[in-house]
């Protein structure tokens, strides 16, 4: 088990990498990891690059995160957002803090002095010293956009908002019609993103969200090829438990795409690997157990485990069930 790649978005895949790292540390120490990570939550604000994904990521794994919120950094302030409040700028229900307004000043400063978006990530993994290898998905400018099914605000329905607007501002809580990501078509693969994918020993597909995260790299030109070709197992971690998404609002987000909230269904949706679809393996929460047979007859080598990423010795549990269905 020396390469293993995960395919993360946010908190959900940021909390399952560090229990990955905590047990490969025991029985794989000198294993590499590399983080591909969802960049179709990033957006202009206040005229700063925000990458919410990647810096959940690389604040969890090294040590800066909040732990309560899952994003942002803890004994935060708010002054600076509040002076441009005061002016009429920016995004009033978007926290953010002052400490983490630097990160994207950082990354700003970086990416309009000629840095492509691998090299501002790299460059701030220096401080943070994540312990993996983290990549955008692309280096080309990709954003999920929502349809709004219903009139809300100054927003009318058929009007697109930003995939965080929607998810921060309404909860994901105001009817949309689906999702559109804008310059997934025309992106690129990051460096080393693909090759981090056929050159893997194992791939695991966290529990992120399957349809905004998971989903967004896997649209990724090449990505799924690269899935479909890889030497690696590809094992997936339910984000369902009990019928109810995790984490977020999941849920709406595979009812919008048509798939049922339940561990079955994910795993379906992803697809065995023998059937054209992606997973050689599906790991499940213990409360979904009875989906066994089902995914075993769709092709899918599962098992039962807990699942709840509740502390530190949970995630590194689930990382220990991950590699023991390879
Ligand atoms: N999530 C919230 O629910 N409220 C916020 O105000 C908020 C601010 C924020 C700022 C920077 C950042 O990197 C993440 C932030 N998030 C916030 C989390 C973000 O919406 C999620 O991490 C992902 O976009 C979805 O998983």
């Amino acid at each position: 088990m020396k390469r293993v790649t995960v395919l993360a978005g946010g908190v959900g895949g940021a909390r399952f990498t560090r229990g990955l790292l905590a047990h490969l540390a025991v029985v794989a120490p000198d294993a590499a990891v590399t983080v591909i990570v969802n960049t179709g939550d990033d957006m202009w604000l206040d005229g700063l690059r925000i990458c919410p994904d990647l810096d959940t990521v690389m604040y969890t794994l090294g040590g800066g995160i909040n732990e309560e919120q899952g994003w942002g950094r803890p004994d935060e302030s708010r002054r600076a957002s509040a002076e441009i409040a005061a002016y009429g700028r920016g995004w009033s229900w978007f926290t953010l803090g002052d400490l983490d307004l630097a990160t994207h000043i950082v990354r700003t400063d970086l990416l309009r002095n000629g840095s492509t978006l691998s090299q501002a990530t790299e460059f701030l993994c220096r401080r943070w010293q994540p312990g993996v290898r983290l990549l955008p998905m692309s280096d080309q400018p990709v954003e999920t956009h929502v349809c709004l099914a219903e009139n809300i605000d100054d927003h009318t329905a058929g009007d697109y908002i930003h995939f965080e607007e929607w998810w921060v501002r309404y909860r994901a809580r105001v009817a949309i019609t689906g999702f559109e990501q804008r310059g997934l078509a025309d992106s690129v693969a990051a460096p080393g993103v693909l090759a981090a994918i056929t050159e893997a020993d194992l791939v695991v597909l966290p529990p992120s969200n399957p349809v905004v995260s998971v989903g967004t790299i896997l649209a990724v030109p090449g990505v799924r090829q690269a899935l479909r070709a890889t030497r690696a197992r590809v094992v997936g971690v339910s984000p369902i438990i009990g019928g109810a998404a995790v984490r977020g609002m999941a849920d709406v987000c595979l009812h919008t795409i048509g798939v049922e909230t339940n561990a079955l269904a994910v795993g379906l949706h992803y697809g065995a690997r023998t059937n054209g679809g992606l997973l050689d393996a599906w790991l499940i929460d213990e409360t979904d157990a009875a989906a066994l047979p089902a995914l075993l007859h769709a092709g899918i080598h599962s098992a039962a485990a807990p699942l709840w990423m509740t502390d530190l010795p949970a995630t590194t549990a689930m990382a220990a069930a991950v590699l023991a269905l390879v």
